[in-house]
């Protein structure tokens, strides 16, 4: 038998759509052989989720701030601005999150955009 905390969610609820529970196998219906270990997991998936951080200076200007929460984050004007202010009072504020490669690749299109306007902007990636 396959071990409660091994099995995903969906292998508990609904088998069928896991790819478990097939009678036709060695052996017939529940005889514990069915399955592959490729099917089980010994721990819990870790979180594959990373935010992207903005970090405040005193240089870069708002405006471009706002540009660039609005050409890489997709934000509208006004969530854009609130994010800017958040992050001018705060330090620190998340423009989003994503999974990491996404993440990664938002945090080096902003550093990138940043360094050729010359502005000291600085973006980040920490675990969600
Ligand atoms: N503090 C900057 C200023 O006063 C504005 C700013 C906001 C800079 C957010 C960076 O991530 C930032 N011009």
């Amino acid at each position: 038998m396959i071990p409660y905390s091994d099995t995903t969610l969906l292998d508990r609820i609904a088998p069928r759509l896991a790819g478990e529970g097939d009678d036709s196998g060695p052996g017939g219906p529940d005889d514990g052989q069915v399955g592959t270990a490729t099917k089980t997991r010994a721990k819990p998936k870790k979180p594959s989720q990373f935010k992207v951080l903005m970090l405040n200076d005193d240089y870069t200007p708002m405006e471009f701030v706002v540009m660039v929460l609005k050409r890489f984050f997709n934000m509208d004007l006004e969530q854009a601005t609130r994010v800017m202010l958040h992050v001018h009072q705060k330090g620190v504020g998340v423009c989003g999150i994503f999974p990491y490669e996404i993440a990664e690749t938002k945090v080096n299109q902003v550093m990138d955009f940043a360094r050729q306007n010359q502005h000291p902007l600085q973006c980040t990636l920490e675990k969600a």
